[in-house]
């Protein structure tokens, strides 16, 4: 922000499905930089922009989004985020497009095209699979890892403008994916303008995105950051499909990301029969009360009360001693350690897989960053988890470090040590 703007420039009016803007407050996580700010050396002195990060709920089609849009130039150009490091994602991604190839028998002269295709990982799976591929991605430097891979990648953020250009040029895809991204997106209905007018009439949109009941049932309340502007659930999602006559047909649900739903999308006239897992799903929200505002007031009661029992854990540890690192310089991990002010005489520094997150150090709470060889150098007592995602893959992977005797702190949905 310069000193002309001030917060409430980027605050939320209207509701970016249904238009109204009757807003239920349920969770400040108070000011802090955006998550993948990561900081070089050079800069640590300098002033560091925060942004205000707090949630609530549309109380007209209870869609949960944050109170305040950074504007996107601020936090995608150069974007850090890879997913192809983790085996975890790849092993997603792969079976992903597999399957759907499967389910929706594409074939070779079949275009499927990925919006928000980051470094074409997902692509290249399909890819495999023999069929025809269209990525879509703002972040140059992703963009070109993709394009060195031979992923035909569209520099540019999806619009609907971007998608008639697509039609015209002559590509139609049979499927279009959007991972973990279309919570990002601020512009909702262009986003489904667009997908409708790429869409044939038995085409279909295979989208992901992290759970909002997962969210509030695991109390990941470190999900909850600028990047991510919706918390959807699959109430509010359907109201916006009805909109642009589309439809929901189905839906899956996965543990990647702390619980991910796997939302299937259709024109409204297309063959797709509705099944008893998306019936149950909404059924399953309208009973947690999801359209009231009890589950959001209990769940920011609880992710208060799991901040003040890690703080005081750390503490305890500082005192009897102990040596705590942290692991995963993810961006729900700076959540996290902004929120409970987590600095470096808590958590000594932070290992992490990912070459660009290596040597700088984290937004806010100034952390330094090392590779991951660092915990069998060092040997700390305590590793707590920030990238709870992959406790699997993580805790495998570092056997090592508990054979003599290291543990790992899991901060969600309650501090636990394994
Ligand atoms: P990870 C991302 O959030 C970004 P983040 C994004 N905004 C989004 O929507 C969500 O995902 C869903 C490291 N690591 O993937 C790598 C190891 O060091 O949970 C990452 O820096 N060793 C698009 O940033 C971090 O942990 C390992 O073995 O919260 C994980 O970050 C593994 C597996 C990971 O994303
Ligand atoms: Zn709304």
């Amino acid at each position: 922000m310069s000193a002309r703007e001030s917060s409430d420039e980027f605050k939320v009016k209207v509701c970016r499905i249904c238009g109204e803007g009757k807003f239920f407050n349920f969770l400040d996580l108070h000011s802090m930089p955006v998550p993948n700010g990561f900081v070089v050396k050079e800069d640590l002195g300098k002033f560091e922009q925060q942004y205000p990060l707090a949630v609530m709920a549309c109380e007209t089609c209870w869609l949960v989004q944050v109170t305040h849009v950074v504007p996107p130039g601020r936090m995608f150009e150069n974007y850090l985020y890879i997913p192809s490091t983790s085996t975890t994602m790849l092993n997603h991604f792969n079976s992903m497009a597999k399957s759907l190839v499967k389910q929706f028998d594409i074939k070779p002269s079949d275009v499927v095209m990925d919006i928000g295709s980051n470094d074409g990982t997902l692509l290249s799976f399909f890819r495999q699979e023999g069929v025809q591929v269209l990525g879509v991605d703002p972040a140059a430097n992703l963009a070109h890892l993709a394009r060195m891979k031979g992923i035909n990648t569209i520099n540019a953020l999806f619009s609907s403008k971007l998608a008639s250009d697509i039609v015209g040029q002559g590509t139609r895809p049979r499927l279009i994916t959007a991972t973990n991204v279309v919570a990002h997106m601020s512009e909702l209905h262009d986003f489904c303008k667009g997908v409708n007018s790429l869409l044939d009439d038995q085409g279909v949109l295979v989208t992901e995105f992290p759970y909002c009941v997962d969210m509030l049932q695991k109390l990941e309340f470190d999900t909850i950051y600028h990047e991510h502007l919706s918390y959807i659930s699959l109430l509010p999602f359907s109201q916006l499909m009805a909109k642009f006559k589309m439809r929901i047909f189905d839906v899956q649900r996965n543990p990647v990301h702390g619980g991910t739903a796997r939302v299937f999308v259709c024109k409204e006239g297309a063959r797709y029969q509705q099944t008893k897992e998306l019936e149950k799903c909404l059924a399953d929200e309208r009973a947690m009360g999801l359209q009231t505002r009890k589950p959001y007031i209990e769940f920011a009661e609880k992710v208060q009360q799991n901040c003040v029992a890690l703080v005081k854990y750390l503490k305890e540890l500082k005192a009897a001693g102990k040596r705590v690192v942290g692991y995963g310089a993810s961006a729900k991990g700076n959540v996290l350690l902004n929120y409970c002010k987590i600095t470096p005489d808590l958590v000594e520094y932070v290992v992490d897989s990912i070459p660009f997150k290596q040597w700088r150090f984290t937004p806010g709470t100034h952390i330094p960053i090392y590779p991951e060889q660092k915990l069998q150098d060092d040997r700390p007592d305590y590793a707590l988890l920030l990238a709870w995602n992959f406790q699997e893959e993580i805790v495998a992977k570092q056997a090592a470090f508990r054979d003599r005797g290291g543990k790992f702190i899991v901060p969600i949905p309650t501090v636990t040590t394994i």
